[in-house]
């Protein structure tokens, strides 16, 4: 594994290698007594609470053979490094947005596809049920094993100048996306320019003008402080991408099949404890930003936004698995009008 290739700074290489990662990514058979979990987001958050309940649980069913120390703040990497490790087992668990893993696997963008979900039932249910499995299957032959999806809310555009009434109010305007092309497609099909960017990043590229905006829910709006630099935040709700909870293939596949059952039973148990925590971080977080002076708007008509979306669909719906699976999502949704 070279720098250039990852990305990863010494220190974070230093840190797996303490960790036995390099063990790991050698092929050499020692074996870490602990599993690590990488996420980007702090200790308090949900996500991050989320499996430290998974590891709670894995450790109660496995008798406490199966250990996890969870390594918070993205002290292992950006979501795009930290999904690579993980893929050839540097790393076991990782919580990651399924935005990133759109580049490895088209069925994620299902999920990610702008205005799919007409409500949070709709997205839970989706994602659930048999269209939920078969994305989470698809990573197997990615070097990871999809466990469970967690909420993510819904995503708004925010930005330093003004509220965004209309897609003409985004026209010229330079918006940070996660590293997915779809992402930078819907940017670029609203007239605006998308710059893919780490979460890390986002902070200080919004104070120094480097970026006019982004967008994200209210919890990571608020947990990233990026409310400070960008006080306008429109209620566009353009798309539900879901966290997702993978591990690493190459792990997986030296458990037991009983520790792999539970495992699964751990992740999927998990998600309803996500669920709680969330609910109450959303209405917390936007509390709290509305109380420093964040000026929300909802848009003029959001058949605006909608409506220019087609070519992102187009471009990222092409294998008859996807289209199955967007219009299994699409008649789900029927039921929700
Ligand atoms: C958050 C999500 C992170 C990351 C972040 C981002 O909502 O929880 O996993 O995707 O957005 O925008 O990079």
């Amino acid at each position: 594994m070279t720098k250039e290739k990852t990305g990863l700074s010494i220190d974070r290489r230093n840190m797996l290698v303490g960790l036995g990662g390099m063990a790991a990514l050698s092929g050499c058979s020692f074996e870490r007594k602990t599993l690590i979990s990488a996420d980007a987001h702090p200790a308090d958050y949900p996500t991050v609470r989320a499996v430290e309940e998974m590891a709670r649980l894995l450790n109660e069913y496995t008798k406490g053979e199966m250990k996890v120390k969870s390594f918070a703040g993205g002290q292992l990497g950006s979501e795009r490094d930290t999904l690579e490790i993980t893929s050839f087992g540097g790393i076991d668990f990782n919580r990651v947005n399924l935005a990133p893993l759109n580049a490895i696997e088209p069925l994620t963008g299902i999920a990610s596809l702008p205005f799919l979900f007409k409500t949070t039932q709709h997205m839970r249910d989706t994602l659930d049920g048999e269209i939920g499995d078969a994305i989470l299957a698809s990573l197997e032959p990615h070097g990871l094993i999809g466990l469970c999806f967690y909420d993510s809310g819904e995503r708004c555009f925010y930005n330093t100048r003004k509220p965004i009434r209309t897609p003409e109010d985004m026209k010229g305007m330079k918006i940070r996306v996660q590293n997915s092309d779809l992402y930078v497609s819907m940017i670029k099909a609203l007239g605006a320019d998308a710059t893919p960017m780490a979460l890390g990043e986002v902070y200080q590229s919004l104070i120094q003008g480097v970026i006019d905006g982004a967008e994200n829910n209210w919890p990571s709006y608020e947990n990233g402080r990026h409310f400070e630099a960008a006080p306008f935040y429109s209620l566009t709700r353009h798309v539900m991408t879901p966290e997702i909870l993978v591990m690493s293939a190459s792990r997986w596949n030296k458990l037991s099949s009983e520790n792999q059952a539970h495992v699964k039973k751990a992740a999927k148990e998990s998600v309803g404890f996500m669920r709680k925590l969330w609910d109450v971080r959303v209405i917390e977080a936007k509390e709290r930003v509305l109380a420093a002076g964040v000026q929300a708007n909802e848009v003029d008509d959001i058949t605006q936004f909608s409506a220019l979306m087609r070519p992102v669909w187009d471009k990222f719906v092409k294998t008859d698995q996807q289209k199955e699976l967007m219009h299994a999502a699409i008649e789900l949704g029927n039921s929700y009008d």
